[in-house]
């Protein structure tokens, strides 16, 4: 009598590859921290933030609004600034906002704003819903790569 016991072990490995069903982790999820905008010296101002982005998909910072006056997001090129239609937020990334870089301009500003305020800007996604982010005011020599 002989025995067969070779063929069987084929079938099991598919079995193991079911379980990595975590949808969330496919969109964009996005928060935003490190906000501020350096006190302005006339009816303009600049903003920074960051913005970042846990999940597994990317987004794009399409337009940015707030009650203080219109905003426009610049990218830095050189030395010159430029007006960009949007901004990528890579997947597991983030999209930085700093002095020198990209940054939120703000222009015509409705009224004076001082250190200490807050501005209330709302960012505006491709994919994802608003963020609205409080925006405080700080010094105009403010850094904080520097501040602490
Ligand atoms: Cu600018």
């Amino acid at each position: 009598m002989r025995r067969f016991a070779g063929p069987v072990a084929v079938l099991t490995g598919a079995l193991v590859l079911t379980g990595c069903g975590g949808s969330d982790d496919a969109k964009a999820q996005l928060s935003v921290g490190s906000a501020y905008m350096p006190q302005p010296v006339s009816d303009m101002a600049a903003g920074f933030l960051d913005i970042a982005n846990k999940g597994g998909e990317k987004d794009e910072l399409t337009s940015v609004t707030s009650d203080v006056g219109p905003v426009s997001v610049h990218e830095t090129v050189g030395q010159a600034m430029e007006e960009v239609k949007s901004l990528d937020v890579p997947a597991h990334g983030q999209l930085v906002f700093k002095s020198g870089g990209n940054h939120l301009m703000f222009d015509k500003l409705k009224h004076t704003l001082k250190q200490g305020d807050n501005v209330t800007v709302k960012l505006h996604f491709a994919k994802s819903g608003p963020l609205t982010v409080e925006m405080p005011v700080k010094s105009a020599t403010y850094n904080p790569t520097t501040g602490h």
